[in-house]
């Protein structure tokens, strides 16, 4: 391996394993905290913690390093309104025609259907973009790999880093999403991977009742 471009890795911490495992029980406690939330409240969120999450996403490993995601943050009250419009024009085809029996049975217990108020009460929606490849300036696309695989991780850390701030999300995926590349006139080479919604729950906010599976559901240790 060629090392002309490698540098110490100082800032790694060294924890005792007592502290490792406290650590690693207060991250899991706080995150079984996180419920997705379809009932916000309009009460602001000042933008630099929003800032600080996005920049937590934007640390997300990604294939060759190309970080191939952009995050376009809606505050804008029209923006947001011309969103849900559009949101609950294709949910309203997806609820009466496009879902099948099987697909809506999956969905019942989560109680969804085609309203979106909350496109307009949170204060933010972030809209995700997949670059499935650049345009460098001489005009030759420079591809990204594992593209959808890295936009996937860096959405989990911004997942992760808005709860642990205090902060609600939804994961919204209207589909087809192909509007919010219209609507906010991304480039050629982006594409939507999904709809963020994100801001406290309203005061009267109600979650499904859901379990999630269990450590031997979920892993083999060979
Ligand atoms: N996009 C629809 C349907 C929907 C689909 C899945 I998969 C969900 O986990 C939740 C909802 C909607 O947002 O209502």
């Amino acid at each position: 391996m060629s090392t002309n471009n490698l540098i110490p890795f100082a800032p790694f911490h060294h924890f005792r394993v007592e502290e490792m495992q406290q650590r690693s029980g207060a991250f899991l406690e706080e995150l079984r905290r996180r419920r997705t939330v379809r009932d916000y409240s309009d009460k602001l969120v000042p933008r630099n913690i929003i800032e600080n999450c996005l920049s937590a996403a934007g640390t997300a490993p990604s294939g060759a390093n190309l970080q191939p995601w952009h995050f376009v943050v809606v505050s804008d009250p029209e923006i947001k309104r011309k969103i849900r419009i559009a949101a609950e024009t294709e949910e309203h085809e997806f609820y009466a025609r496009r879902a099948p029996q099987e697909w809506l049975d999956v969905l019942a217990p989560l109680g969804t259907d085609e309203n979106k108020p909350f496109l307009e009460t949170a204060p933010y929606l972030m809209a995700i973009f997949v670059q499935p490849y650049t345009l460098l300036p001489d005009g030759r696309r420079l591809k990204h790999y594992y593209a959808v695989e890295s936009v996937g991780i860096a959405t989990g850390v911004l997942i992760t880093a808005l709860h642990q701030a205090g902060l609600a999300t939804l994961t919204h995926t209207p589909s087809p999403m192909g509007f919010l590349k219209k609507i906010l006139k991304r480039p050629d080479n982006e594409r939507p991977f999904l709809l963020l919604v994100v801001g406290f729950p309203s005061e009267e906010a109600m979650v499904p009742r859901i379990n999630k599976k269990s450590m031997d559901e979920i892993v083999t240790f060979l």
